[in-house]
């Protein structure tokens, strides 16, 4: 379907937002079959139907889950609005990509350290993150677990076990290759799971991670989130490749390649990947094929790269309404149980924005140098000190931090 629509948009323009002429994939030289190869694994039907062989989610993780698929987005779309009325400065989001963000999660052990990119934030909530200490790190406020030394809706949250958000592309990679192999050395079972878009893969960092990893069969789960788009560039002029789960060959590691609107799907492609990891089998490259429904970030409006004609057919396909037809076949959800899973989870964000705002909108001045060294140098410790007297002889800086 998505190469139907592709490949009508690419007959009827014949070039892509940058003018260049944009080749169909059926024009495409093939070496080999990668549809054939790497085939589009499914467990969930259209019509909410499953193979239950072929899962082996716990019957009782499919609520919870659910439940997080539907906070992640109302999440989403609450900090889009918070965005706009100028409350937060910046956000991306996972709006369709929630199976994938979590599913992949979902398979993990809890021991395992997570590298996200940028759109994981459901993985944090599922690692245990407080939902009011994510908002503190968009409100950059007094209650942030990053103490305002990064970037707004880039937390990292040590006990869950979830690095920090990483917005340098492909940087997480390497990354979770260094841990997987270090616990490789400390004999830990631990496999990092580590999540890059599509885009990453044309990144140095991807080759040097996925290379290094394949020669010492490091155990780590690469996770390619394939939503179709790398801000404006569209997935067709990020490689010339028919998959990205082919990739894999050529570092000589297993892949796969998932619907990721599915969460049954990428939970099994991640919960098996994990277990040959942990028995010394190697990586694996998951590519999860899903859909980027939204801006990239809330820096940019795609209206005007990307015509709406490609986005309507991924709303059926929408991960939630999936996960919600097979709950209902199964006889796990009704309609007025999903209300009230829907009126539960905008209460919740509602009550930690309220939490969040109440605290002061600046964490404390020491914070600034908190984190930098295990022990303040010298030479902080003075900083401190001018800091704190320039703060109490102008009074304009004190009203500035909202202390005023
Ligand atoms: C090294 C580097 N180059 C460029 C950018 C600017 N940039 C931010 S997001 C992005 C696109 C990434 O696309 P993809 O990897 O497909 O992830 P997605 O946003 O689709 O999840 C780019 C180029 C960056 N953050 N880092």
């Amino acid at each position: 379907m998505r190469r139907e629509i592709h490949e009508s948009f690419v007959r009827r323009n014949g070039h892509d937002v940058h003018g260049e002429e944009l080749t169909p994939f059926s024009q495409r030289p093939a070496a080999h079959r990668p549809e054939k190869e790497f085939p589009l694994e499914r467990v969930l039907a259209d019509d909410g139907s499953a193979d239950l062989a072929r899962s082996h989610l716990p019957q009782e993780r499919l609520l919870p889950l659910y439940r997080l698929m539907v906070l992640n987005r109302a999440l989403d779309e609450r900090m889009i609005q918070l965005q706009r009325q100028g409350r937060i400065g910046f956000y991306i989001g996972s709006i369709g990509e929630e199976a994938t963000v979590l599913g992949a999660a979902e398979g993990m052990a809890p021991q395992d350290w997570i590298f996200p990119c940028y759109r994981e934030h459901g993985a944090a909530i599922l690692r245990g993150l407080p939902l009011a200490k994510f908002l503190c790190d968009l409100l950059g406020n007094a209650g942030d677990l990053m103490e305002g030394h990064q970037m707004p809706c880039h937390e990292a949250f040590r006990p869950g076990r979830f690095a920090s958000i990483s917005s340098p592309i492909a940087t997480q990679i390497p990354q979770a290759v260094g841990a997987g192999w270090a616990a490789r050395i400390k004999k830990d079972d631990m496999v990092p799971l580590v999540y890059f878009g599509e885009g990453a893969t044309s990144a140095n960092d991807f080759h040097t991670g996925l290379n290094f990893a394949g020669v010492r069969k490091v155990p780590v789960v690469f996770v390619c989130r394939n939503n179709g788009w790398a801000i404006s560039v569209p997935r067709e002029r990020q490689t010339a490749a028919v998959t990205f789960a082919e990739k894999a060959l050529a570092y000589g590691m297993k892949g796969e390649r998932v619907d990721g609107n599915d969460l049954l799907a990428v939970y099994e492609a991640t919960r098996l990947a994990r277990a040959r990891a942990a028995a010394g089998e190697g990586p694996t490259l998951i590519e999860c094929v899903t859909y980027r429904m939204e801006g990239h970030s809330t820096s940019d409006d795609p209206r005007v790269y990307r015509p709406a004609e490609l986005v309507d057919p991924w709303r059926k396909k929408d991960p939630i309404l999936r996960l919600k037809g097979h709950l209902v076949w199964r006889g796990l959800l009704s309609e007025s149980e999903d209300a009230a899973i829907r009126d539960a989870v905008a209460a919740e964000i509602q009550a930690a924005l309220r939490e969040a705002e109440a605290l002061p909108s600046k964490p404390p001045l020491e914070s600034l140098f908190d984190g930098v060294y295990a022990q303040p140098l010298w030479q902080q410790r003075e900083q401190l000190e001018e800091l704190r007297s320039a703060v109490a002889a102008d009074p304009r800086v004190a009203r500035l931090r909202g202390e005023g």
